[in-house]
């Protein structure tokens, strides 16, 4: 299939090395490798994404909008096909492809405040230089990606028609998590509170979507089929829910896992010294907040899919999602505690 899509392009496969990379959960992406040439080619889950050629439409106004306003702004487009197109469907699969940014690296783990720093900035200010154009104008990719609210209510759902067996296994952690529906209701108030605006922003803020040069300097962010209209809580509590812990979502050694103050504190100023000027003052005391709504959220979803037989995060082992879940919930509690602490 790859051979057929690099033909669409005019590139011979016989030249090139195909690796897999990357580790999303959702698309399938591979490298590949010419003699002083790479690129990035990926295939998008349509059963996630029902309509991928929103995300091309979106990439494309994004990336005309930036090219007229900030010329030197490094975003990374798709190449074109020879027909010129920028996404294309081979056998019911929809592909594209990215150049790969020479001199360029993505990190997993964030092992330096610094790091932190840059990431944040750099998310930042993708949304900053974006702010002149109208948020309306961006097809929405992922409808109710970040709806805390229905994240919810599908929780519920599950509880009523899930796996039976499952919810008797998750039964004491389903009454821990409850516990923190305040999160919810938070969330419930911030749609109707004019105080929170909304931007074009990521929806998907991890370390491996940000590029670095030679020198751990920030590039770009890359990564933007969820660039939709948002909340800037979506961006900033992805940021916290994975920056702050040394152990990511798949630890299984829950004592691993840590909220470090000064990846916090890294964070908040990154994005500050971008977008503080574009912050309400409400919006400015809601990072924590933030937080605590990007990891119940993925606590919620996690469960979720663990009570609905794991179609949608799939599992590479027994409980794989219900470990996940309990794994996240770990760190909202811990990121509670550390707020109270302050
Ligand atoms: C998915 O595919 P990936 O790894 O970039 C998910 C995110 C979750 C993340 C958890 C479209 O992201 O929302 O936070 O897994 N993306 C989608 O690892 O559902
Ligand atoms: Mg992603």
């Amino acid at each position: 299939m790859i051979t057929t899509v690099l033909k669409e392009y005019g590139f011979d496969s016989k030249n090139f090395i195909v690796q897999p990379f990357g580790s999303g959960l959702i698309n399938s992406t591979w490298k590949i490798i010419q003699q002083n040439e790479s690129y990035i080619v990926q295939r998008i889950n349509h059963l996630v994404f029902k309509h991928p050629e929103y995300i091309a439409d979106n990439i494309r106004l994004v990336s005309c909008y930036l090219q007229d306003n900030y010329p030197d702004y490094l975003f990374v487009a798709p190449v074109k096909t020879i027909t010129g197109k920028d996404m294309i469907c081979v056998d019911g699969n929809f592909f594209r492809i990215f150049p790969f940014v020479q001199g360029s690296h993505t990190i997993d783990v964030v092992t330096d405040p610094a790091t932190a720093y840059e990431a944040a900035k750099q998310f930042g200010a993708f949304t900053k230089k974006i702010s002149g154009l109208d948020a309306d104008r961006l097809n929405i990719t992922l409808p109710d990606f970040h709806n805390l609210t229905l994240r919810y209510t599908q929780f519920e759902s599950a509880l009523n028609a899930g796996n039976t067996e499952r919810i008797a296994i998750a039964a004491l952690f389903i009454e821990q998590l409850k516990k923190h529906r305040d999160i919810v209701d938070a969330f419930e108030n911030i749609k109707s509170d004019p105080a929170f605006k909304i931007r074009v922003t990521h929806h998907d803020t991890k370390i491996s979507n940000v590029l670095f040069d030679e020198d751990g300097k920030g590039l770009c962010v890359i990564d933007l089929d969820t660039i939709m209209p948002g909340y800037f809580i979506s961006d900033v509590g992805d940021m916290l829910r994975t920056y702050l812990s040394p152990a990511n979502e798949e630890e299984k050694d829950f004592e691993k896992i840590e909220v470090r103050q000064e990846y916090l504190d890294a964070i908040i100023k990154g994005y500050s010294n971008e977008m503080g000027d574009e912050l309400s003052e409400t919006e400015k005391r809601s990072f924590i907040y933030a937080g605590k709504f990007m990891i119940y959220m993925q606590v919620l979803r996690f469960l979720t899919d663990y009570l609905n037989n794991d179609i949608y995060y799939g599992e590479k082992y027994e409980g794989h999602n219900l470990v996940r879940a309990k794994n996240q919930l770990v760190l909202l509690e811990k990121l509670i505690e550390n707020a109270n602490v302050q």
